[in-house]
């Protein structure tokens, strides 16, 4: 296991250059770092964080590997050695982690709102330095995760307030995607629904995540089903939200078919009523004192030692919905085959997007754009008019780090 998790350390990174390295060099004409579509960005940065963070996982990861195949002694006690180690190790990853897989939903949700609202985000620039401001941020919170491990008091509260400082890019993100939908008007699609369900769920979980930094809630709240509540609750309504958006707004485009909106409508009702079924109970749970990571639980009528009896019930009431949710997922599934073989044929642009995958036929030929005769960018946010095309104070960091001097920053 330690050794194959190694090996997704390496792939990681490797794709990580692949894809810094494709946004560096490889924009289209016209398209400036500031002109590039928010889904675009949120890569960048995910692909950045991910980059950064990873290597620590990796460090840990083999002296796993040496504690087990040479006898090493990183985390064993008995030689000296400190597993709190890993702990470090691991959540300098695993927090950035969680913004990794989270940001490229951002960038969906972004993506569909401005073309369903029929208008450009609003705030484009405060998007793109949510994104940054997040990964930035992200990288100096993680001690979050060892609120108990013993750290010192003094940075338990540092943490506590970089934590909280992670709430003021996110909003931005969440008050640019309401003004976006109050300033256009509103087509509903699956794709949608769905990233409207990822405002709400998403909104909620971020609230649920507050309980954390502050740190007399974390001691008490630690190991509890609060945790798995607000984590699953964030995950799956954040991110699986917003790949399902992602899903019905690109598979036009990937397969040159529409999908069947009925069912899709279908997926999202049946799918968003499981989901909350599940994880509003955990909350409940957890703040009662279910500990998580045990296969039982004692119930008793003392209140101060044990769940009431109702526990079970509501117990057996996620694991219902649970399966509820796995079966609302079979009609994504049947509504890709069905619709991948049989659907109606998909135009190149659908929903009226003005990103450039829109500018070519459904599905796009190989390769996407003919390069002796690259796509100019056409229609841009009203800012842009006003861009002389140089790169802003970001744009040359971010070239002077990124290309070497004697390319002088040109393309080609
Ligand atoms: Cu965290």
């Amino acid at each position: 296991m330690v050794a194959g998790q190694i090996l997704i350390v390496a792939s990681s990174t490797i794709s990580g250059i692949n894809f810094m390295t494709t946004f560096c060099t490889m924009r289209a004409p016209g398209m400036g770092w500031m002109q590039m579509p928010l889904f675009s960005w949120s890569m960048l940065i995910a692909t950045l964080m991910l980059f950064i963070s990873i290597p620590a996982f990796g460090i840990g990861l083999i002296q796993v590997l040496l504690d087990r195949t040479i006898g090493t002694v990183f985390y064993e006690v008995a030689g000296g050695g400190d597993p709190l180690l890993w702990s470090h190790l691991f959540w300098y990853f695993g927090h950035p982690e969680v913004y990794v897989v989270v940001l490229p939903a951002f960038g969906v949700i972004s993506e569909v709102l401005s073309t369903s609202a029929r208008r450009t985000i609003f705030g484009y620039k405060s998007m793109v330095f949510a994104l940054a401001g997040i990964g930035i941020i992200g990288f100096i919170v993680y001690g979050h995760h060892m609120f108990t491990s013993g750290m010192s008091p003094l940075l338990r509260f540092v943490t506590m307030l970089t934590t909280m400082l992670v709430a003021v890019p996110t909003g931005i993100k969440i008050f640019n995607w309401l003004q976006t939908m109050h300033g256009g008007s509103l087509v509903y699609r699956t794709h949608t629904l769905w990233a409207l369900g990822f405002l709400v769920t998403f909104t909620l979980g971020g609230i649920s995540g507050m309980y954390f930094p502050a740190i007399a809630m974390d001691l008490h709240l630690h190991e509890t089903y609060f945790v798995v509540a607000h984590f699953h609750y964030v995950f799956v309504g954040g991110i699986v939200f917003g790949l399902y958006s992602g899903i019905y707004y690109w598979f036009p485009k990937a397969t040159g078919r529409m999908m069947n909106e009925k069912l899709g409508i279908l997926h999202f009702m049946t799918g968003f009523i499981s989901y909350n079924l599940i994880f509003w109970p955990m909350h409940r749970l957890g703040i009662q004192g279910m500990p998580r990571r045990q296969h039982t639980y004692f119930i008793t009528t003392d209140e101060y030692f044990a769940l009431p009896a109702e526990a079970a019930d509501w117990n057996m009431m996620i694991t219902i919905a649970a399966f509820m949710f796995f079966a609302s997922n079979l009609i994504l599934v049947y509504n890709m085959i069905v619709s991948g073989l049989r659907g109606q044929r998909a135009p190149s642009d659908p929903w009226g997007g003005w990103s450039m995958e829109w500018m070519v036929t459904s599905p796009p030929p190989t390769p996407s754009h003919d390069p002796s005769n690259l796509p100019h960018l056409k229609f841009a946010p009203e800012w842009a008019e006003h861009d002389d095309g140089e790169p802003g104070f970001f744009g040359r960091m971010i070239e002077w780090m990124m290309i070497p001097e004697d390319n002088g920053g040109e393309e080609e």
